[in-house]
């Protein structure tokens, strides 16, 4: 293998850049706990300003943010609506289960647009003492697992009007927000405004080392908080990671539409090759996902092969294979990846 590695396994591969160094070094810091943390708090009063709410919570990761949103909005026994390859339904462990009590009300898409005849048709009718009360409807835009995919602005619309009507909330999975607004130019504030929570992620394509912001109102903020705390997520002197979590927000996000770029144009780069399942209009955003049949070998296979070029991917089961575009890597890293593939698909 050369020595050179071009990662496209995930953007929460990104490294810190020197001035985020650099401000974890002179970050000011305090008991976060006790309310001590001028770092955190700016942080948290610059999230919840551009997201449009009133407050806003560092945590430590895109999971518990999303799961204590989960145990903010539902009590045990309530049943929530999540699309089917969601990644509060796919990869926290259970958690909703777990942490909260909850069932899961799993929906099938191909693009992660839950269509609303088929959530009125999950609704559970609370007066009836067989059946869960329905509480929350859970969104990911991004999609991850469906490609990067964008949530449609008018789809949100309709879908708050929905949930308005039938008193139900809505958390949005915003870990990649910043890239669904890099694509539609639409600001992050205009999507909060159709959701109850949004979690975003610092430290994927915005670069910051750890952690991620919940955002809500000031009432949901404090109940979210005390579930922080129960999970052990009270951190102390963490002015240190809100300090370069800080620099993701002045200066990373309008960035994302170079990721975004550049996975379009590896998608054009390998959409033809043998084997490959993959329409480059898909790709939207930074995460390009593509289905293999045969000829081409299993995604563990090809990644192999990769690797042995310098290249990293990500196998998702035997016949899907994910690249993410970031940071940390640029045009030379996108031509080494499709030049790989066309190697390794071409045999
Ligand atoms: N996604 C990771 C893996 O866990 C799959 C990745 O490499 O993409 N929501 C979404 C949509 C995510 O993609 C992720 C992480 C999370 C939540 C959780 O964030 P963290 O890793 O901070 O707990």
């Amino acid at each position: 293998m050369s020595e050179r590695v071009s990662d496209f396994r995930s953007d929460t591969v990104t490294r810190p850049t020197p001035e985020m160094r650099k401000s974890m070094a002179a970050a000011v810091v305090g008991d976060d706990v006790l309310g001590d943390d001028p770092t955190v708090q700016e942080l948290e009063e610059k999230s919840a300003k551009m997201f449009g709410k009133d407050a806003a919570l560092f945590v430590p990761s895109g999971t518990m943010g999303n799961e204590m949103a989960i145990n903010v909005w539902s009590r045990p026994g309530d049943e929530i609506i999540v699309e089917a390859r969601s990644h509060v339904y796919l990869y926290e462990g259970a958690g909703t289960a777990v942490i909260s009590g909850v069932q899961v009300c799993p929906i099938e898409t191909s693009d992660g647009v839950m269509p609303i005849d088929k959530i009125r048709a999950s609704l559970r009718d609370s007066t009836d003492i067989h059946c869960p009360r329905t509480s929350l409807v859970c969104i990911e835009n991004t999609h991850n697992i469906l490609g990067g995919r964008v949530l449609p602005i008018d789809y949100l619309r309709l879908l708050r009007a929905f949930t308005s009507e039938h008193g139900l909330r809505i958390h949005l999975d915003g870990a990649r927000l910043f890239n669904a607004s890099c694509a539609t130019g639409i600001p992050a504030a205009e999507y909060a405004a159709l959701a109850d929570s949004v979690m975003f992620c610092l430290s994927k394509g915005l670069c910051a080392p750890i952690g991620s912001m919940l955002v809500g109102d000031s009432e949901f903020i404090e109940r979210a908080s005390r579930v922080r705390k129960m999970l052990g997520g009270g951190m102390r002197q963490v002015g240190v990671i809100a300090a370069p979590a800080i620099i993701s927000l002045d200066s990373m996000v309008d960035r994302l539409e170079f990721d975004n770029e550049r996975c379009h144009q590896i998608a054009v780069g390998i959409a033809e090759l043998p084997g490959l399942l993959l329409d480059p209009k898909t790709v939207e955003t930074n995460i390009l996902i593509a289905h293999l049949e045969p000829p081409a070998p299993s995604a563990g296979e090809l990644c192999e092969a990769l690797e042995a070029r310098g290249v990293l991917g990500l196998p998702l089961g035997d016949d899907t294979v994910r690249f993410v575009t970031h940071h940390d890597v640029d045009a030379d890293d996108v031509a080494r990846l499709v030049d790989a593939m066309r190697e390794v698909l071409r045999g």
